[in-house]
């Protein structure tokens, strides 16, 4: 997978991306992330990537100019699957949505700043709109290095466990069960006898059991 996030923040995006498991994605081959930075793009001396907005009130718009410049001379190298802004008033990021786009092969992420960006990039270019919740961050590089960790974890080969995904929360629409490691008794509190008896069908059941107990007391939502 190849992604290309255009932000004007770049230096907020390096440290999520250069450590624990998107590292080793990257150094393992299986991912490539290239930054651009939109002030690259501008066609002054200014460097200006914002403006007003027309028709007057508060906060700054970023500029179709150099998001066209970034955007087209990437397209004119190589096919997008998908161009990706991350916006509040995007789609709720899920599991579901993680899978699907850790599917592509070619990615373009745009995050916003300030107000937003001008209207006319997301009628040109943009074929997906994504947001990680119902709350507003100052940008959007967070919010892709959260979509950016949720995609690569699921790309093949990035985990050690190949079948460790398939087992986190939200896959199959439940929580994921409680786990235990060593000591078995810690202050008088026991691990579940169940876990140390090797027998790993009953095991297994007793996982499930856990799981949907779990989402019905925490997120009865999901069972809907
Ligand atoms: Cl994608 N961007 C911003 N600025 N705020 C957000 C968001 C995105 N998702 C939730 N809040």
């Amino acid at each position: 997978m190849r992604i290309d996030i255009i932000t004007v923040l770049p230096e907020l995006m390096q440290s999520p991306f250069n450590a624990s498991i998107l590292s080793r994605a990257k150094e393992k081959n299986l991912v490539e992330v290239h930054f651009h930075n939109l002030r690259d793009y501008t066609v002054g001396n200014y460097k200006q990537v914002d403006d007003y907005q027309f028709g007057g009130g508060a906060g700054m718009v970023l500029m179709i100019e150099p998001i066209d410049k970034c955007i087209s001379g990437l397209k004119a190298e190589r096919e997008y699957d998908e161009i990706i802004y991350m916006t509040p008033d995007g789609e709720t990021l899920s599991q579901g949505i993680a899978n699907e786009i850790s599917l592509k092969k070619n990615l373009i992420i745009l995050c916003g700043h300030y107000k937003g960006v001008d209207q006319r990039v997301r009628d040109m270019f943009v074929t997906r709109e994504i947001s990680i919740g119902d709350y507003v961050l100052s940008g959007g590089e967070l919010a892709a290095a959260v979509l950016c960790d949720a995609v690569i974890r699921l790309l093949p080969g990035v985990l050690n466990d190949e079948t460790s995904a398939l087992t986190d929360t939200f896959q199959d629409n439940l929580l994921a069960p409680p786990v235990y490691t060593r000591p078995s008794t810690y202050k008088g509190m026991e691990v579940p006898k169940i876990l140390l008896s090797g027998d790993f069908p009953k095991i297994e059941k007793w996982r499930e059991d856990q799981a949907l107990e779990r989402t019905e007391q925490k997120r009865p939502d999901l069972l809907k």
